[in-house]
């Protein structure tokens, strides 16, 4: 058992950034330091530390959290994005910009695709640490700017205290709404107050969607099921503009989106595909190879975490910083290519 205040000791074969980059040194160092919301170095490892099986293991309470703990969050950053303290952070959210043909026009492989970005509300802390008061003062903010919007984005907001278990399960289950209970996010204080301040809009054919407070203040997703890859993206783009004439988000020259987890800064988007590449998922270390190549993260079908089932993988781009949104498709796009490319000629 980790003692407060005391360096942290993590298992044999640990792999986390954290484990990997939180020297005693800078431990010490950093330990008595805290944010103007209060925010602590031992609050910022705290996932990381009772979940050592985390892939980074560290959030971020507010901007200042960047700055005031960078011995940490620096190397972390630059290994996760190869995002140096001297970089800026770059944006293109142009549709014309993304060179993205069908890749499967019969339908084989992609089941369904979906571009997410993050944001969180200017001037307030994160999600691991905003008071309850500020929480739901977003949620009513941010759900009646959404509730505003027209066309094919026209929808409304479910808050998810008081939700049907049904419905939310289902909700869960088709990839429309977030789990509940995740270890890492319930240690890293994200969980708080649960279900209150959280919830879903979407519009009726679930192509548009937005997360309330949950990892971040918003997730914003356009979705939709096959391999449109553009029409997802310019669903999306043009979502992301119709909420910032109405919402201030926090961004910073340097890193772009600020998230409360670092692998999501900059242009905070995880596109992706579920693809069924069954054959492909044999050779484990040749699928690795494509998707290294093109910086893409290999997923189960119910998200971070989870397993693949049937052999249809969630794949997506793994860098988010110092890259436009545009490449971040980019990526997808290309190294999507090649994997199906690579399942036909098995
Ligand atoms: P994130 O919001 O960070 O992308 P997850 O990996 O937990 O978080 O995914 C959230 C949900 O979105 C999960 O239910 C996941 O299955 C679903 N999802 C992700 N990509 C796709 C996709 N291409 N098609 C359908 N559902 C998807
Ligand atoms: C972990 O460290 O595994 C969790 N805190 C989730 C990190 C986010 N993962 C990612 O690759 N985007």
């Amino acid at each position: 058992m980790n003692k407060k205040n005391e360096f942290p000791t993590f298992p044999a074969g640990c792999e986390s950034l954290l484990c990997k980059h939180l020297t005693k040194e800078i431990f010490e160092e950093l330990k008595d330091k805290k944010t103007q919301n209060g925010f602590a170095l031992e609050d910022a490892i705290h996932s990381g530390v009772v979940n050592p099986d985390s892939g980074i293991g560290v959030y971020a309470g507010d901007l200042e959290s960047y700055t005031l703990f960078s011995k940490l969050f620096d190397p972390i950053i630059q290994e996760y994005h190869g995002f140096s303290p001297e970089d800026k952070h770059k944006s293109n959210l142009n549709p014309n910009d993304l060179d993205a043909p069908n890749l499967d026009p019969k339908g084989e492989y992609i089941v369904s695709t979906r571009i997410r970005v993050g944001r969180n509300v200017a001037d307030l802390p994160l999600g691991p640490a905003i008071t309850k008061e500020q929480r739901n003062e977003i949620e009513k903010n941010v759900s009646q700017s959404l509730q505003a919007m027209s066309g094919n984005l026209a929808g409304r907001y479910y808050p998810l205290k008081g939700m049907n278990d049904d419905i939310k399960a289902a909700l869960i289950a088709d990839h429309f709404l977030f789990k509940t209970g995740d270890r890492f996010l319930e240690a890293a204080g994200l969980n708080r107050n649960w279900p209150e301040g959280r919830g879903i809009y979407h519009n009726d054919e679930k192509t548009f969607l937005v997360w309330i407070n949950e990892e971040d203040q918003l997730r914003i997703i356009s979705m939709q099921m096959g391999g449109n890859i553009l029409e997802v993206f310019t669903r999306l783009s043009s979502a992301i503009q119709e909420i910032e004439k109405k919402v201030a988000f926090s961004y910073s020259e340097h890193l772009g989106y600020i998230t409360s987890c670092p692998t999501n800064l900059g242009t905070a988007m995880r596109a992706s595909v579920h693809i069924k590449l069954p054959k492909l998922a044999q050779d484990m270390t040749a699928f690795k190879a494509i998707t290294d190549k093109h910086f893409l993260q290999i997923r189960g079908i119910h998200g971070e975490h989870s397993e693949s089932e049937g052999g249809v993988y969630d794949i997506s781009n793994k860098r988010r910083l110092g890259v436009t949104e545009v490449e971040c498709v980019q990526d997808m796009v290309n190294g999507v290519k090649e994997l199906i490319a690579k399942e036909k000629l098995l």
